[in-house]
């Protein structure tokens, strides 16, 4: 499929999503959003893809925000719109049945900032810098930001950045836990599409089923969120990954995972 202002590339078993609007530093309009929902839920049906990675186009921003051009005339049931519009592509993202990984790739500010919090797991390049400068705007963070970036790196910490606009840079971003790790940018995809094949050849059905008991389990109490890891784990004795890996062990051979 074609898009506008998106890139796709699909290279043994991990895609490569890459928002395509340079020249406004990869900003979120509604086309581009729509676009990203629809490559992301297309990803999650294509069995040739175990592994999702979202990056930005040219080497100074993964996605400054959402476009604020298009955000300046809106009145307050339009940005609730916008806002909601956000909050569905980034949840298509966070519970895409395939781990997502953000490359990110300079400036993720605002929306990019919240893009790349509804990713799994987040790499950033040297150069890149996370913020919500919404408050710079007058606004609060609109696509999901107040609520995952508490979830990842504590309540304190996610007020400073949100009641600020502060950036903080990729060394920083590694210290607070919202980047995993940190590469020079011209390491970046090779390091996020490793990280992509490592996963990929583990048994698929178990990772579609860690990333459901720790995403959906820690909005649970912890009885509960135990009870939920209890019966995800038992289907992973129905299934088929489950034998082979398990039998593989003791045959002392690599395992062929099959995702069943
Ligand atoms: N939206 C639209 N255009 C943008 C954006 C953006 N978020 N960011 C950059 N651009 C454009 C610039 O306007 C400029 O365009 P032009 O060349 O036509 O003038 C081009 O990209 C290059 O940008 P700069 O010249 O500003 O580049 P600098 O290197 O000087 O600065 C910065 C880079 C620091 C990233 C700077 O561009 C900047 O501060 N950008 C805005 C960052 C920001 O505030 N992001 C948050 C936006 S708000 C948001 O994301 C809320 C999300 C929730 C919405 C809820 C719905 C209501």
């Amino acid at each position: 499929m074609d898009f506008k202002n998106l890139l796709l590339e699909i290279a043994e078993g991990v895609a490569v999503l890459t928002i395509n609007r340079p020249k406004a530093l990869n900003a979120l309009n509604e086309e581009t959003l729509l676009e990203l929902e629809c490559a992301v839920a297309g990803l999650g049906e294509n069995r040739d893809v175990s592994c999702v990675i979202i990056t930005g186009a040219g080497e100074k921003a993964f996605v400054a925000g959402a476009d604020i051009s298009a955000m300046q005339p809106l009145d307050a049931a339009d940005g609730r719109r916008f806002a909601k519009l956000g909050h569905r592509v980034m949840a298509t993202i966070e519970k895409l049945p395939k781990p997502v990984i953000a490359a990110v790739n300079g400036f993720a500010l605002g929306g990019g900032c919240e893009l790349a919090l509804a990713c799994d797991i987040r790499i950033a390049s040297d150069n890149a810098r996370f913020g919500q400068p919404e408050v710079n705007l007058g606004v609060i963070p609109g696509f999901g930001g107040t609520q995952r970036l508490p979830r990842l790196i504590g309540k304190g910490r996610a007020k400073e950045l949100i009641f600020t606009g502060d950036m903080v840079d990729a060394q920083e971003a590694y210290r607070i836990g919202l980047a995993n790790k940190v590469t020079p940018l011209a390491d970046l995809l090779q390091t996020a599409r490793e990280l992509a094949r490592k996963i990929a050849s583990k048994g698929q059905y178990a990772v579609r089923l860690g990333k459901e008991a720790i995403n959906n389990g820690l909005d649970m109490d912890q009885d509960k969120a135990n009870q939920y890891e209890a019966d995800l784990f038992g289907i992973c004795f129905a299934t088929a990954d489950q034998k082979e890996g398990m039998q593989a062990f003791l045959e002392k051979r690599p395992a062929k995972f099959t995702g069943m």
